[in-house]
């Protein structure tokens, strides 16, 4: 890691952090790719042959609840065998010292995975929802879902290369209330965020005096906006990916490379070096 620590950059982040009393982290699904859980654009953004952002749709799930059904249990199934890594546990680690030091440190992801809940991240907003809970399609329902299966029928099935016969909409998951389908309560293309995300995530944006842009593409409005919202208030965006992104432009620093490499050490305690 000596690369990063000797940029100028690096010295001028540290600077900012020191000074920083309300710290905003937006987070995507470059954060959890050293899980091992595969990004949306990357190369593990196919499902059998499907786009996975194609299935993340309402239209999708109209068309076929079934095939819908199986890529969200697949990735359920697959989430549960992953574990948070260094990028996750730096980022609880600043929460507890920001904490302890009266100061603000708060998430807002777009991941569905809860590998922040996992590691421990407290201050936390999963805008997009939870691959871990379901909305009931008739009476709106909600709840928490760690079921392995969510149900008998998806039993051995989402494999990515193996087809099955369509699954019948009464054998998949149902309300507990009003035994109705129900569906993972993720938010898809075409689907607004909820409002009380929406108020939370203005309130963040507006108190905050540091962005950080972790480990996403930034094409996906609302979430894409923010950088640049952020940035035209005057408060410095700093961009943390192994690429550049419509982000970078507004960011006043890009940090490339590895998010578990990059932000143990950017976010490490600030006495080490100041
Ligand atoms: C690493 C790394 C490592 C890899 N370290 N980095 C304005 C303009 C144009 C269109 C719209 C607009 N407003 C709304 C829209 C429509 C639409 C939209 O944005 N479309 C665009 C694609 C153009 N938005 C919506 O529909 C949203 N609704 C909305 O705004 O309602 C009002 C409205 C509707 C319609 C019109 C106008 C207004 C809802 C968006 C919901 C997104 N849902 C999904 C699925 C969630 C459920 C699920 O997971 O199944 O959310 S789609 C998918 O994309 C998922 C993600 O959260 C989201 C963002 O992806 P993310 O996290 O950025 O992942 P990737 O794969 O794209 O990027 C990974 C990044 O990591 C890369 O940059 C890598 O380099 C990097 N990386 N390894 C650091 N180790
Ligand atoms: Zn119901």
């Amino acid at each position: 890691m000596a690369a990063i620590t000797t940029k100028p950059e690096f010295a001028e982040f540290r600077q900012l952090f020191s000074k920083a009393r309300s710290v905003l982290v937006l987070t995507g699904a470059g954060i959890s790719a050293e899980s091992g859980v595969p990004t949306f654009r990357g190369a593990g953004g196919l499902w059998r042959q499907f786009n996975a952002t194609d299935l993340a749709t309402p239209s999708a799930f109209a068309q076929s609840p079934s095939l819908v059904w199986e890529f969200y249990h697949y990735r359920r199934e697959l989430v549960r065998t992953k574990e948070p890594n260094k990028a996750h546990l730096a980022l609880v680690e600043a929460e507890k010292r920001f904490e302890k030091e009266g100061k603000r440190f708060f998430i807002i992801t777009q991941n569905v995975d809860g590998l922040h809940r996992r590691a421990g991240s407290r201050n936390l907003l999963e805008i997009h929802g939870n691959l871990f809970t379901t909305r009931c399609t008739s009476c709106g329902f909600i709840e928490e879902n760690n079921d392995s299966p969510i149900c008998e029928a998806l039993r051995n099935r989402g494999l990515p290369n193996e087809n099955g016969p369509e699954i019948a909409v009464t054998d998949l998951p149902s309300c507990r209330q009003c035994r109705s389908l129900v569906r993972p309560h993720v938010v898809w293309f075409g689907e607004t965020l909820w409002p009380d995300v929406l108020e939370k995530i203005d309130e963040e944006i507006n108190r905050c005096d540091l962005f950080l842009v972790v480990g996403t593409s930034s094409v996906v409005y609302p979430a894409a906006a923010y950088a640049s919202i952020v940035a035209k208030c005057g408060i410095p965006v700093v961009e943390i990916n192994i690429e550049t992104t419509p982000s970078t432009a507004v960011s006043a620093f890009h940090f490339e490379g590895a998010a578990g490499e990059i932000l143990p050490t950017l976010l490490a305690p600030i006495t080490d070096d100041i």
